[in-house]
C-alpha cells in the first residue's frame, strides 16, 4: 500500500470543499481505470487525479497575486481567462506542497483544464477523466464521451477540446490560447489521418 497516497488524501481533504475533493477522489479512479485500460502506472495515475485541482482552494482572484509572489509567469490571456490558471498553479503546488517531483504528474496537473498539444498518455487520461468521472452531470455527451474514452482516447480528446472550445464561444468567454492550440493540433493531426 502506498501510504503516500493516504497523506495526500489527508491534506486535501481538509483544504478543498466536500464537493471538490468527492470530484478529486473520482477524478482520481477514473485514472486508474483509463490507465488498466491504456497500460499507464497505475500509482501515477491515482495520485495525478487526486491532485489535479489541489489549487481549488483559492478563489480564481486570488491566482494573479499567488502566481506573482512565487514567480510564476502568466500570460496576459491567462490573466484574462483566470479560470485556467489552477491548472499551473496546482502543478506548482503538487511539486511544492505535496512533493511531488514526477514531471508527468505534473505535465498532467498543469495542463488538465486547456490541455496542450503533442499530449502524452498521461495529460490525456487525466483529461479525459475530469470530463467524465461520475459526479459529473451537466454536458449532454456525457454517455458518448465516457463510451468514447474506453475505445478511443485520442477521439475523446478531441471531442472534449471542441465541446469546450464551443462552449466558451458560445458564451463569449475569454479563451486560452493553449485551449485553442490544443484544439488546432489534434484537428490537423485528425485530418491527415483521414
Ligand atoms: O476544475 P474543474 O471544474 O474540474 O474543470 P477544468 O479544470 O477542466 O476547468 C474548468 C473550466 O475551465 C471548464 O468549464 C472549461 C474551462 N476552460 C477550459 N479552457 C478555457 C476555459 N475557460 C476559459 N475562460 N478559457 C479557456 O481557454
Ligand atoms: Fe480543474
Ligand atoms: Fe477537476
Amino acid at each position: 500500500m502506498n501510504t503516500d497516497i493516504l497523506e495526500y488524501r489527508k491534506k486535501l481533504r481538509k483544504k478543498l470543499s466536500e464537493a471538490r475533493y468527492e470530484h478529486s477522489l473520482s477524478v482520481s479512479y477514473t485514472c486508474v481505470c483509463l490507465a488498466m485500460r491504456y497500460g499507464y502506472p497505475l500509482d501515477k495515475a491515482e495520485v495525478a487525479g487526486l491532485l489535479h485541482d489541489c489549487a481549488k482552494c483559492y478563489a480564481d482572484s486570488e491566482f494573479v497575486h499567488k502566481c506573482a509572489k512565487h514567480g510564476i509567469l502568466l500570460t496576459e490571456e491567462e490573466k484574462k481567462a483566470p479560470s485556467v490558471i489552477h491548472a499551473k498553479y496546482g502543478a506548482w503546488m503538487a511539486r511544492e506542497k505535496y512533493g511531488i517531483h514526477d514531471e508527468e504528474i505534473l505535465s498532467a496537473i498543469a495542463c488538465h483544464t486547456t490541455g496542450k498539444p503533442d499530449m502524452g498518455l498521461l495529460d490525456k487520461i487525466l483529461y479525459v477523466a475530469d470530463y467524465i468521472e461520475i459526479r459529473r452531470d451537466k454536458a449532454a455527451n456525457l454517455p458518448e464521451m465516457r463510451r468514447l474514452a474506453f475505445t478511443d482516447l485520442d477521439e475523446a480528446v478531441y471531442q472534449i477540446t471542441r465541446g469546450t472550445l464551443t462552449y466558451l464561444e458560445s458564451r463569449n468567454m475569454p479563451i486560452d490560447s493553449m485551449t485553442r492550440r490544443t484544439y488546432e493540433y489534434l484537428n490537423e493531426r485528425r485530418q491527415k489521418h483521414e
